[in-house]
């Protein structure tokens, strides 16, 4: 399995930083966004490290299907009639973690466009 002895996430995956998980599927984990940018907001994440959601769709599709079907598996299993899904990808688009991970958003009215 591709992982980075660097990278936050891959620390959550192998359990040696705590996170509130909340799923986890054969690729996927998903756990509680430690700033909470809305009444719910869970990461999902691959296990396998890829630096982002392009990366990752060209290595492995299923896997980043199973990212997003997993996503809407929490949105259903929080209650959420509606929901935003997001893949911050790259610095200036608010990129801060270089491990995919899907932002699910909900709870709240959401504004569009965001800043
Ligand atoms: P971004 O799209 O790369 O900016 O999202 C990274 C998210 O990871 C951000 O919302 C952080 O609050 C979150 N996060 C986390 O949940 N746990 C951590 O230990 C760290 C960041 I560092």
């Amino acid at each position: 399995m591709k992982t980075d002895d660097d990278c936050l996430f891959c620390k959550i995956v192998a359990g040696d930083i705590p996170a509130t998980v909340v799923r986890e599927s054969a690729r996927t984990v998903a756990f509680r966004d430690i700033s909470p940018q809305a009444p719910t907001h869970v990461l999902v994440i691959p296990k396998e490290h890829y630096r982002d959601a392009p990366e990752l769709a060209s290595a492995d599709p299923a896997a980043l299907a199973e990212v997003v079907s997993e996503g809407a598996a929490v949105a259903e299993a929080e209650g959420l009639g509606a929901f935003r899904l997001v893949f911050n990808t790259g610095a200036e688009a608010g990129q801060s973690v270089f491990h995919t991970h899907a932002h699910v958003l909900g709870g709240r009215t959401m504004q569009w466009p965001p800043g």
